[in-house]
């Protein structure tokens, strides 16, 4: 760990019992949004910012509880997920306990969905609300400076303890043009050749070519957001940047990517001019834009993969969660990345509020039908500040707004609640291993799945078979010996 003023931690956020397949995964991950920041402040500033990334390096508590005794950062930036406030919360009140002087900023999704709360929590002196770049730097120029973030002269989207709005009115930043951001700066996580895909075995970077979700999702919290899209051209030179810093392989990780067949269009004429050979791939997409002839065009450029969160495809439900799509833009969209050979991946979800039994194995045997390459199931929570969320709390289906009370105090374990349907939760995580190993452990799956791979991805393959087998066998022996137990 070097000795730059400005820290910024990435904090572990699965456990460390998930399962084997689910670290390799993260571990090829990085919180994008404190790169951001620290690139701006590299490009912006003279100051020295490191980023630690605690998800990936084992070694990273013991080294940062020797930095904060022997040379203390004099600001410490972190970002909140409400899922994982638990354990940030617990190395928030540990960093200040070990170095009372550091500032401690904190900014993103949580922050921005519990000002309030997160303000008046013990510890942390600042907080960011909406685009971080500006308002942190300037925190950070403040304190390293004068030695304290003055409240007369907060910059905006920052709020301190002194300077909660009375009106109740909490006013984020807006960065006025998404093309002006520089672009990531990799070296930021050290040795970035060292995050590879957890399949494909090619040297990753994360991309966004937008900010927001024009998608209204009552389950989802982007539903609110504003859809902010950078320029196609901005989006192929930073692909460009990224191909020269040694990126084999992009992923986008936009909220939706394919929000146009325009947009679609137009970045498929600038990668084709632009002949960059990286393979690609878009992380959030939906199946109402999935053009044919665009799509063969996309994959000549490289795209390899498209993930589509489908849910469901009961009518009632997706209007339950007010989704614009059909069985019929399902089933089309997943025949259309098959005709033109682009890997996908179909995200589902489990106990939607007021979901049967049948409408569960009815999505299943859609699944068999459209035969994604990889699927995954998702058991529905009531997630903080949704509309879904927000509505049983005032119809009262739930017994009080929970999540808030939690951001209040989040010394206990999150208050992760699922609904009570006609099948018991633990039929559901039965149900969700079942679908799981019946979708993959079936021989014409294994057989298209090798023959569509390439060399290089087999060793990947099976030791993550390897795990999803040593996992389900380990749960079977451990029902098996809690039964005869009973
Ligand atoms: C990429 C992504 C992932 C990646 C990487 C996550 C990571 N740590 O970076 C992966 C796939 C691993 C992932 C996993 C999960 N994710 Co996710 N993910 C996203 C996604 C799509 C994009 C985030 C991103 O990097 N954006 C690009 C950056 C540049 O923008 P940004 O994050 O908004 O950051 C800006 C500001 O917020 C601010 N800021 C952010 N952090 C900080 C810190 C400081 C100090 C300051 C000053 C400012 C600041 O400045 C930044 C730059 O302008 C978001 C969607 C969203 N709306 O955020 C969901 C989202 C963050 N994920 C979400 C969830 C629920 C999850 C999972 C729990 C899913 C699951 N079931 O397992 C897990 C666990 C996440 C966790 N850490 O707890 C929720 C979080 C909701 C919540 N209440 O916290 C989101 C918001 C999706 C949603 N709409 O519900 N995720
Ligand atoms: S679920 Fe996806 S498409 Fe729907 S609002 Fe959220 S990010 Fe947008």
């Amino acid at each position: 760990m070097n000795d730059a003023p400005i820290l910024l931690l990435d904090l572990p956020f699965a456990a460390e019992t998930a399962p084997e397949e689910v670290k390799e995964y993260l571990w090829s991950k990085y919180n994008m949004a404190l790169v951001a920041l620290g690139t701006y402040i590299k490009e912006n500033s003279g100051y020295g910012v490191s980023l630690v990334n605690m998800v990936r390096d084992a070694n990273a508590q013991a080294s940062l509880t020797h930095r904060l005794r022997h040379n203390p950062p004099a600001v410490v930036g972190i970002t909140l997920y409400t899922y994982s406030l638990f354990n940030a919360y617990k190395m928030i009140t540990t960093i200040k306990k070990e170095s009372p002087g550091t500032h401690i900023c904190v900014g993103g999704p949580h922050v921005n969905m519990y000002p309030m709360e997160t303000m008046l929590l013990d510890h942390i002196d600042s907080i960011v609300l909406g685009d971080g770049e500006v308002p942190f730097l300037q925190i950070c120029e403040q304190v390293i400076e004068k030695g304290r973030l003055g409240d007369k002269q907060l910059p905006p989207g920052v709020y301190t303890k002194n300077s909660i709005p009375e009106d109740g009115v909490w006013t984020p930043y807006v960065f006025p043009d998404l093309d002006e951001l520089p672009v990531p700066d990799l070296s930021l996580l050290g040795d970035h050749k060292g995050y590879r895909d957890f399949l494909l075995d090619k040297t990753v970077g994360l991309l966004n070519s937008s900010r927001g979700c024009p998608n209204h999702c009552h389950y989802c919290w982007s539903e609110k957001s504003r859809y902010r899209p950078l320029s196609v051209h901005r989006v192929v030179h930073m692909m460009t940047r990224y191909k020269a810093m040694g990126v084999e392989y992009v992923e986008f990780w936009d909220e939706t990517f394919n929000t146009s067949e325009k947009r679609l269009e137009q970045f498929a004429d600038a990668l084709e001019k632009a002949d960059l050979g990286l393979t690609w791939a878009i992380r959030g997409a939906v199946v109402n834009t999935v053009p044919k002839e665009t799509l063969i065009r996309l994959k000549k450029t490289g795209l390899i993969l498209m993930q589509f969160g489908l849910e469901t495809s009961s009518p009632d439900l997706i209007r339950f969660l007010n989704k614009r799509t059909s069985r019929e833009k399902i089933e089309r969209a997943f025949e259309t990345c098959k005709q033109v050979g682009i890997r996908t991946v179909a995200n589902l979800m489990l106990n939607i509020p007021g979901q049967t039994r049948q409408e569960m194995f009815e999505d299943f045997k859609l699944l068999m039908k459209i035969r994604p390459t990889y699927v995954s199931f998702n058991v529905y929570n009531w997630a903080p500040e949704t509309t879904l969320y927000k509505n049983a709390v005032k119809d009262k289906t739930l017994p009080g707004d929970f999540w808030r009370e939690y951001a209040k105090d989040p010394t206990v374990l999150e208050p992760v609640t699922h609904p009570v349907t006609e099948v018991s939760m633990e039929e559901v995580f039965k149900l969700r291993s079942r679908f799981v190993l019946r979708y993959y452990f079936n021989f014409n799956y294994m057989i298209n799945y090798i023959r569509m791979i390439e060399a290089s991805e087999m060793r990947r393959a099976f030791r993550i078979a390897f795990f999803l087998v040593r996992t389900w066998v380990v749960t079977r022996l451990t029902n098996a010996s809690e039964k005869q137990g009973r």
